[in-house]
């Protein structure tokens, strides 16, 4: 590291010092809304140097010297010069036909994955020249690992990335040069082709050791950088509308020209899509390999970041307990174990603290040294050479190697957890005096006084100025607007364009009808399926699916048992054959992963179509839809975003079998997700157009969609009498998707005898029967409607309050639970909208469904929509 370099370094950390002051100074007088500081954890400026500013970041929130680094970064990309190619891929080529990428995943123990076409038979992985740390234990497993700086000690296979760089690069200049002051920032990516100004430095004494003494030039302007991150900071504590990424929603690191994707406040819950965003990168690096760059008229690999791009993703100490971040490893480590790439630089900084919860002594490094399949690598964080060279070495690492590895960095925490934390209530004051001996930003200064390249009253001078810089930017932010009203707050969060969306489903009919007719022919083995009718509800998913992954080519199909058994109810049999374990593969046992990998991956451009087994089990990993899927466009404003069709087989009358599990019925919290569309298919026909609507909003639109399918319509064939085929529907040509497209948020309606008596507003299960219970009624003379919602979330008010309107009296057909269930919802809407009329509700009991016979006595019934349809006509 040069001197000029830990110059620049020092004012990111002050930078970043002098933000969390200006945050309470803002709070003292109410108008500042954030006070968790980044004091003491000031080392992860080093980590930022250590990478390059195109790869994505996903950051905790004691991050403010990383995030003024990125900006530099950014700012000058000239100094950016790249660093340890990824290893070359052999399997690329020899993978690429479509069997031998599915004999590499068989191979792999049928796990492959984004990616899986070309990994698990890797031959690098298995290399015993490249020491993995997971292949013997011997640096993860025996707790005799490495730990400081040799924890990335030379690995034999590793030439020195400066080395190999800057031979491939002979023409990269410095990554800032000493004699243009003011203009430089710090070197992106370390030992990289950037010549003499930057080397690996030894062990460092305090004496200054380390650091190449290059003089300090005698104005050092605060770099416009460091001061527009600066701003970007303030905006987000004073909630300005201005703020470059949440716009004042929420106070975040991110903004999408700096790679920086904004993380929430639930701690941990990003490393999952972190995980997913490293397997969508490989996947995208090996195809963009495979078919070489886009030739004119193709269209260009959607990926946002640079195929060698790594994935760095930060947290606290206390977070690695948390069951979002042991997921995250494990998946990471899994995927490793099967050969599969997934280049995430996990970086955990560890203060020692929770809130007020002490990790027990020795515990993350037990724990991080022991997650196989990651490579582990340990930095005092209060040591910025040190955390620089070893961060250096870990990004390095993981960029050759395509593989994951935790960088643990030791810092301490200053300033309490958050502006209105008491520490001294739980930590004793010569606790708190020793963090203050370790303070990064003060260690640094004394690095450079050590050096000769300033003395501490320079320092201090210098922290002063950059103060008042920040201060006085402080000020210039106070008066920006906020946000003024609830348009202007929801206005990023799912936006809707259902005219493109009917024409994105009518193109895709048009190219499924002509220039794609002879592919999809031959996908569907010489019978498309408009022919090969009529269709049950799984089987017509089973072919639109095959016309999804047809029409969209970033559309990938994953989760639990879908791709070799074809899914527990055959829903996706046969479509891993028609199109390869690249676009079709079973993932571990994780719900939180599989939802991470589907944002990662929609991150990452791809179309990202996650099956959840049962819906049972969504609801431990729910936070992946709600707090991270749904919430990316509105803590990005719509600069990021995450489509998702999320299939979940779900709700109940599974005849008693399976109990609660296969017979869950509560969708209430999915119901309240802002923006979430939930769809819940009743019929094949609907079942395929309401499909091809879900994958075109989520392409156009960056749709969350909940795709929920009945079990129990699943096969059912027949309506009124065994044998009818009722239930059963032919399969639109594509020519016919236009005319039939079926948009977000519109009901379809029965009329039933003379459809005039009552109204009975439905969905699902209750579809059918209530079309039965209105033919029993039909026969008693009572005429009725019969409204399938279609859709959940948005709710078809419209089409609700006309039909409610004009019967007049409305019976609510809800198999989910009367409490907090959809019934609700209906009422509710009805009410606002004025309508006087009668209503009624038949909705599940407020329980678990039970298993056999008794779950009877909990789901609603044909006779209590007849009875409750009776009763209605009797008032
Ligand atoms: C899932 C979740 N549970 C609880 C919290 C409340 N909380 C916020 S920060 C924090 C402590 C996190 O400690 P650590 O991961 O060590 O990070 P540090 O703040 O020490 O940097 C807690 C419990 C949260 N944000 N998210």
């Amino acid at each position: 590291m040069t001197g000029a370099q830990l110059l620049d370094l020092f004012d990111a950390q002050v930078t970043s010092r002098q933000l969390d002051l200006a945050g309470r100074w803002l709070r003292s007088f109410g108008e500042g809304y954030y006070t968790i500081s980044s004091a003491g954890h000031e080392g992860n400026a080093a980590v930022a140097a250590a990478l390059r500013p195109t790869d994505p970041a996903l950051l905790h929130y004691r991050s403010g010297a990383f995030y003024c680094v990125r900006a530099a970064q950014s700012a000058a990309p000239a100094a950016v010069a790249p660093v340890a190619a990824p290893v070359p891929d052999q399997t690329a080529d020899d993978h690429a036909d479509g069997a031998a990428a599915e004999r590499a995943a068989d191979h792999a123990g049928g796990g492959a994955g984004i990616g899986g076409e070309a990994g698990a038979s890797d031959s690098e992985h298995g290399d015993s020249a490249v020491p993995a740390a997971s292949d013997n234990g011997g640096e993860n497993g025996d707790g005799t690992g490495t730990s400081g700086p040799s924890a990335g000690a030379p690995d034999p296979s590793d030439e020195s990335p400066a080395h190999e760089s800057t031979a491939a690069h002979p023409g990269v200049e410095p990554a800032f040069s000493t004699d243009a002051p003011g203009g430089r920032v710090p070197a992106a990516n370390g030992p990289t082709g950037t010549g003499r100004d930057v080397e690996m430095a030894g062990p460092t004494p305090a004496d200054g050791d380390g650091v190449d003494p290059v003089a300090a030039p005698e104005s050092r302007p605060l770099p416009g950088a460091y001061a527009d991150a600066a701003r970007d900071v303030l905006r987000g504590m004073v909630a300005s509308s201005q703020e470059p990424i949440a716009g004042g929603r929420h106070k975040v690191f991110g903004r999408a020209d700096l790679a920086v994707v904004p993380t929430t406040s639930t701690i941990a819950s990003h490393l999952p899509r972190a995980v997913g965003m490293g397997l969508a990168v490989e996947r995208l690096r090996r195809q963009e390999a495979r078919r070489g760059p886009a030739q004119p008229g193709e269209p260009p690999a959607p990926a946002p970041w640079a195929a060698d791009a790594i994935v760095v993703c930060s947290f606290g100490d206390a977070s690695i307990n948390h069951a979002s971040a042991t997921a995250a490893f494990n998946t990471a480590g899994w995927y490793d174990h099967t050969g599969l790439r997934i280049p995430v630089l996990f970086v955990c900084e560890d203060n020692g603290l929770g809130i007020s919860v002490r990790s027990p002594q020795g515990w993350v490094a037990t724990a991080l040294r022991s997650k196989p399949g990651i490579r582990y690598f340990a930095a005092d964080g209060a040591d910025l050479v040190e955390a620089y060279q070893v961060a250096v070495e870990a990004a390095a690492w993981v960029r050759r190697h395509r593989r994951p590895a935790v960088l643990h960095l030791t810092t301490v925490r200053l300033m309490g957890h958050a502006g209105a934390d008491a520490e001294s209530a739980y930590r004793s004051a010569g606790e708190i005096a020793a963090d203050v001996l370790r303070d990064p930003v003060a260690a640094t200064a004394r690095r450079l006084v050590d050096a000769g390249l300033a003395s501490g009253a320079e320092l201090l001078e210098r922290y002063d100025e950059i103060g008042w810089q920040v201060r006085r930017i402080a000020e210039e932010v106070l008066d920006e607007p906020k946000l003024a009203s609830p348009a202007e707050v929801i206005a990023p969060l799912a936006p809707r364009r259902p005219l493109r969306v009917a024409r994105a489903v009518a193109d895709a009919g048009a190219q499924a009808a002509g220039p794609g007719a002879a592919a999809r022919t031959e996908t569907f083995g010489g019978k498309p399926p408009e022919l090969a009718g009529p269709f049950t509800l799984a089987q017509s998913i089973n072919a639109a699916l095959t016309d999804g992954l047809l029409s969209h080519p970033q559309m990938a199909v994953f989760g639990e048992d879908i791709a070799a058994k074809g899914g527990v109810y055959g829903v996706t049999k046969g479509l891993r054959d028609r199109f390869g374990v690249a676009r079709v593969f079973d993932t571990l046992l994780d719900e939180t992963s599989i939802l991470g990998l589907g944002l990662g991956a929609g991150l990452a451009g791809m179309l990202p179509v996650p099956e959840i087994q049962y819906l049972a089990y969504l609801h431990n990993a729910e936070d992946q839809l709600r707090g991270e899927a749904a919430s990316m466009g509105f803590f990005s404003q719509g600069a990021l975003r995450n489509p998702m069709v999320v299939r979940v087989a779900g709700l109940a009358y599974q005849e008693g079998f399976g109990g609660h599990f296969h017979n869950d019925n509560s969708v209430a919290v999915l119901r309240d997700v802002p923006g979430l569309v939930i769809a819940v298919p009743a019929r094949p026909d609907d079942a395929a157009a309401m499909l091809r609507t879900c994958l075109a909003s989520a392409a156009v639109d960056g749709s969350v969609c909940v795709f929920l399918e009945p079990i129990a319509l699943y096969h059912t064939r027949d309506l009124y009498t065994d044998g009818d085929g009722e239930w059963l529907a032919g399969y639109s040509e594509p020519g016919a998707w236009a005319g039939g497209h079926v948009p977000v948020g519109r009901a379809r309606v029965y009329g039933v005898g003379s459809a005039e008596d009552v109204t009975i507003i439905t969905f699902g299960n209750g579809v059918r029967m209530s079309l039965r219970a209105a033919s029993a009624l039909a026969d008693e003379g009572i005429g009725s409607r019969v409204v399938d919602l279609r859709w959940l979330a948005p709710l078809p008010v419209a089409d609700l309050i006309r039909e409610a309107a004009a019967t007049g009296r409305v019976l609510v057909v809800d198999e989910t639970r009367r409490s907090g269930g959809v019934g609700e919802g209906v009422i509710a809407a009805l009410v606002d909208a004025g309508y006087v009329g009668a209503a009624r509700r038949v909705a599940g009991v407020d329980s678990f469904v039970p298993l056999g016979p008794a779950a009877r006595h909990v789901l609603v019934s044909e006779e209590a929509i007849t009875e409750g349809a009776r009763t209605l006509l009797a008032r």
